[in-house]
């Protein structure tokens, strides 16, 4: 297993849209482990594999209290069942340092693969819904800066240049 390096915007990979995954092999468990790794390490509650610039439709996630409740969702797709929006403060592991209010529906049917290819689905609400959309959009290449305004979105990009000039 291993960390691995998270991308930040603006880097241009967290653009890139990615593949469904096709081959659950040895290699995919490794993959997985490492970005748990990598998502408890960095303190985040998810990780998408974009983010480590790995173009495959892969997320990882864990919103519980005690960090105890790993959740991998591989060629996930999302039905929206509640008309009704929820409003969260997000952050990013690709932003680091910034968090803004974001809207999205509030209740959601996610259909995916295990980690062994085996299909599952879950209905979900709140914080759990608000995570797997943030880590879909990663995999379309969408962060959650693109659903704020261009001013903002201009002062964040200018500030973690800087910072990325000043560590490189
Ligand atoms: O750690 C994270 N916290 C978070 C908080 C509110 C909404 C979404 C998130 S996801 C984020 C980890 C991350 O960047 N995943 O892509
Ligand atoms: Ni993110």
């Amino acid at each position: 297993m291993a960390v691995l390096q998270i991308l930040e915007f603006p880097d241009p990979r967290l653009r890139k849209v990615a593949t469904p995954v096709t081959d659950f092999d040895a290699d995919l468990q490794i993959l997985i482990d490492s970005m748990f790794e990598t998502m408890y390490e960095a303190q985040g509650i998810g990780l998408a594999a974009t983010q480590i610039n790995v173009h495959k439709r892969l997320l990882v996630l864990d919103v519980s209290e005690n960090k105890d409740s790993p959740q991998v969702f591989i060629n996930p797709t999302v039905e929206i069942i509640q008309p009704g929006l929820s409003e969260y403060d997000e952050g990013c592991l690709s932003v680091p340092g910034f968090y803004e209010t974001v809207s999205r529906p509030y209740m959601i049917r996610v259909k995916a693969l295990d980690r062994m290819g085996t299909p599952f689905e879950l209905e979900a609400d709140g914080l759990l819904a608000t995570c797997i959309q943030h880590e879909i959009d990663h995999l379309d290449g969408k962060l959650f800066v693109d659903y704020i305004s261009a001013l903002k979105r201009q002062r964040i990009r200018t500030k973690l240049e800087k910072e990325h000039k000043q560590s490189a």
